[in-house]
């Protein structure tokens, strides 16, 4: 694994398949999310509702589209893509006596479709989709019957997928569920399809459904090993550098502290047990988790392969009480050395060799970058081009910034996948018109447009640039 490099891309299926009612799937936590914008936050629905948009629904067809799409990632000189699998099309309900078989024999034509295409698969198999049933009998990973689910929905894959896919992704930033912070509707609700400000206990729903995701990977880690003992599964976190907004030390245990949020899982799937200093402050929250002797092993036994890190932004926080104490979307202070994207993500490549070098340091273990990009506006003009060099400049910066740590701080990252390298629904805001991709896909905010697919500036800089780096 150490001497392979993979370039490519990543996409998850609730922001690309469309086809939300197709071959079986069954009502997904995110076919109930409406479209919002930068200003207007996505609403979470009980129900689907007559009249209403809702993005995951046609997404950008990739359902149907797939071939068509993957011609291009190979043309653009992909060597890797990252997809999701949808839970709610293997098994609709979640408790399904058994799965459903065009769920499973689509996504191995698609897996098929990229070997054929010389593009290795990394599947993961939590992205934000859950089936909406589990939400509503189980009351989601709250529920500790929920981890017997996806266990069984983990090893459906893992059995069908055998000698199909190596790399395995358990969960995607379910890092960001947190009982020590007030959190967004929008990020509890990715996670479990819960809302936060209707939980009537949160900070005890909170940590009931971390604890239970993370044992819940480990258990999915030991499970896979022992289908296919060469099987590589990691685990997907969304990770923020945090810099000390001062040189006064308590600035300095504040950023520690942000950053210690987003690392206890992984602590928890590398280091063969859940972090006591979690527990402990579990326990300040009036929780007090129990974990039985049969858990303490799962921990033991299902550590990670390697650690997936989407990088997007870094942040600042302080202890002083600032007037102007806000700003950044991941939280803390903005960073008055750094600008801002159009919808307010730091950008910061510096803060992604920094970040490769303390993952590598701390966990010793391979990495790979399975999210980053940045999400602008793009004009299509009446030649079919799309000009975009400042997507070009983003993503040539954070580049640069890799090869440093592989090269000079000798880093063990095995590969950069861009997010969105197809134009998908935005996850915050459900939006079309926040950009990613190398491929415009020429849809609207409103489901309008003709889906056709575009080739932007970018695309052939990219293909350019995965040679160059190659070599
Ligand atoms: C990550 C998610 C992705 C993706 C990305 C960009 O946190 O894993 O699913 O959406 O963020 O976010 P957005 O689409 O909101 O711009």
């Amino acid at each position: 694994m150490k001497n392979k490099f993979y370039f490519g891309g990543s996409i998850a299926s609730h922001q690309c398949e469309g086809a939300y009612d197709e071959d079986g799937k069954g009502l997904g936590i995110m076919d109930l999310v409406t479209v919002g914008s930068k200003s207007k936050p996505r609403q979470f629905d009980d129900e689907l509702k007559e009249g209403t948009y809702y993005p995951s629904h046609d997404g950008i067809d990739f359902y149907h589209r797939y071939k068509e799409d993957i011609a291009l990632f190979k043309e653009c000189g992909f060597t890797a893509l990252r997809i999701s699998v949808d839970w709610s099309r293997i098994y609709p309900n979640g408790d399904d006596e058994k799965p459903n078989e065009k769920g499973i024999a689509h996504y191995l034509d698609v897996v098929r479709e990229l070997k054929r295409n010389g593009i290795e698969p990394i599947v993961t198999l939590f992205h934000f989709e859950m089936p909406v049933n589990i939400v509503r009998k189980y009351g989601s990973w709250q529920n500790r019957e929920v981890i017997d689910l996806y266990l069984r929905y983990a090893k459906t894959m893992f059995e069908a997928f055998k000698g199909e896919v190596t790399y395995w992704a358990t969960f995607n930033e379910m890092n960001h569920l947190d009982s020590d912070v007030e959190l967004s509707d929008f990020f509890t609700y990715m996670n479990t399809g819960l809302c936060y400000s209707k939980l009537e206990e949160p900070a005890k729903v909170m940590v009931n459904c971390a604890y239970n995701m993370t044992l819940a990977s480990v258990k999915a880690v030991k499970l896979g090993h022992q289908i296919d003992p060469d099987y590589k599964i990691g685990c997907v976190f969304g990770l923020t550098p945090v810099y000390a907004y001062s040189a006064n030390p308590m600035d300095s245990i504040k950023a520690f502290q942000a950053m210690d949020r987003d690392w206890y899982q992984i602590d928890a799937m590398t280091k063969g047990a859940f972090p006591e200093y979690k527990l402990e402050a579990y326990r300040q929250r009036g929780v007090d988790i129990q974990i039985s002797e049969e858990e303490k092993k799962a921990f033991e036994e299902g550590k990670i392969d390697f650690i997936g890190i989407n990088y997007y932004a870094s942040a600042v926080e302080t202890d002083l009480k600032l007037e102007d104490a806000s700003g950044s979307f991941f939280g803390g202070l903005n960073n008055p050395y750094l600008k801002q994207s159009d919808w307010g993500w730091t950008i910061d490549p510096i803060g992604l060799r920094y970040l490769l070098m303390m993952v590598d340091r701390r966990y010793d273990l391979p990495m790979i970058i399975t999210e980053n990009g940045l999400g602008a506006y793009d004009t299509l003009e009446e030649d079919g081009s799309v000009h975009d060099p400042y997507r070009i400049a983003y993503l040539n910066d954070h580049i640069e910034q890799i090869k440093a740590a592989i090269e000079h701080d000798k880093v063990n990252c095995f590969g950069y996948l861009m997010w969105g390298p197809i134009d998908l629904v935005s996850a915050t805001t459900g939006e079309m018109k926040k950009r990613y991709g190398f491929i415009y896909v020429d849809k609207n905010d409103d489901g309008s447009g003709s889906f056709r697919r575009y080739r932007k500036d970018s695309f052939d800089w990219y293909r350019k640039t995965i040679k160059e780096f190659m070599k």
